[in-house]
């Protein structure tokens, strides 16, 4: 029989890169949220890849920056943590932008493990050939990389020989997932994202970084082909709660309208989606709250 081969390669870069764009795009299908602002992505998300004779599985996770609050601790301790057991590490920066200080404090961390580096200049779309090139030849300067690749998650471009030179890098393995699973999120954790991209994507200055969501209710309705979902989106102060909900609720409205349509993409069935919105004060300093919510 043919070798199979796999393995887990780690995404990672600064806040609001594109990793989790650049995961989304490889597998053609969001398991992963994305927003424009930094800090969006809070948990570790695996996006298989299945091709000939091999399994990729894509590690999203979140940026790599300085601690604020336990919240901030546990995503950087998560990155981390991520690192020291992977088969590659895929370093990805935006080439929108100048290649600076944080990402040299990554590349010398990189420059630390023992697995293989590939770096990756992100939002070539954005870019002349000329700027392209210069971006190039600094994330080159940054480190010894296996290889430096200029990508566009957004359009696709760049990502097959990329995909294909980590797949040649993956060691014989099983397959970790099976045919027809995308992704180790559980439904209700998709969807629990799904709802909070909207909030960020709806609201604005710091809301977007003191929300939570947790799924409470997630119920097929038997026999109807219909799925209840309820759902508390968490802020942190009593001043946020009325952000989110707009004036006469209609920013809640449009987040639920909105979520509501993902998540029966990803579900297949219809949903009728509850929204509620609930001051925590201080949750990214509850450790008790944070491990409710899987952070
Ligand atoms: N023009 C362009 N925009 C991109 C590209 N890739 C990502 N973006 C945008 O960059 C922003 C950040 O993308 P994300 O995928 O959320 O970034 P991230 O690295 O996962 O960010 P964190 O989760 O906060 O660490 C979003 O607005 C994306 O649409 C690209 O190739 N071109
Ligand atoms: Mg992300």
């Amino acid at each position: 029989m043919a070798e199979f081969h796999s393995g887990f390669v780690a995404l990672v870069g600064r806040p609001n890169v594109g990793k989790s764009t650049l995961v989304n795009r490889v597998l053609g299908q969001k398991v992963s949220i994305t927003s424009s602002r930094p800090q969006t992505t809070r948990h570790r998300i695996a996006g298989v890849h299945n091709g000939p004779g091999f399994q990729l599985v894509l590690l999203d996770i979140p940026g790599f920056q300085k601690p604020r609050d336990t919240l901030t601790q546990r995503m950087q301790s998560l990155v981390d943590e991520t690192l020291r057991d992977v088969d590659a590490v895929l370093f990805l920066l935006n080439g929108a932008e100048t290649i600076g200080r944080g990402d040299r404090f990554i590349a010398e961390v990189l420059g630390r493990v023992k697995t293989p580096v590939l770096a990756a200049v992100n939002k070539a779309d954005l870019l002349s050939p000329e700027r392209a090139a210069v971006q190039l030849q600094t994330a080159r300067a940054l480190g010894e990389f296996r290889s430096v690749h200029l990508v566009s998650a957004l359009d696709g471009a760049g990502l097959d020989g990329l995909v294909a030179e980590l797949a040649a890098l993956l060691p014989e393995g099983p397959e970790y997932f099976p045919a027809g699973v995308i992704t180790d999120q559980p439904e209700e954790l998709l969807a629990a994202e799904f709802i909070r991209e909207k909030v960020i994507a709806l609201t604005a200055e710091e809301v977007p970084h003191a929300v939570a969501v947790e799924v409470l209710e997630f119920g097929a309705r038997p026999g109807r082909g219909l799925v209840d979902i309820r759902a508390a989106i968490y802020v942190e102060r009593e001043s946020q709660k009325p952000i989110v909900l707009g004036e006469a609720g209609a920013r809640i409205k449009r987040i639920g309208v909105e979520a509501r349509r993902e998540i029966e993409r990803l579900l297949g069935t219809q949903v009728f989606l509850e929204l509620v919105v609930k001051v925590r004060r201080r949750w990214r300093d509850n450790p008790g709250l944070l491990d409710n919510l899987g952070l």
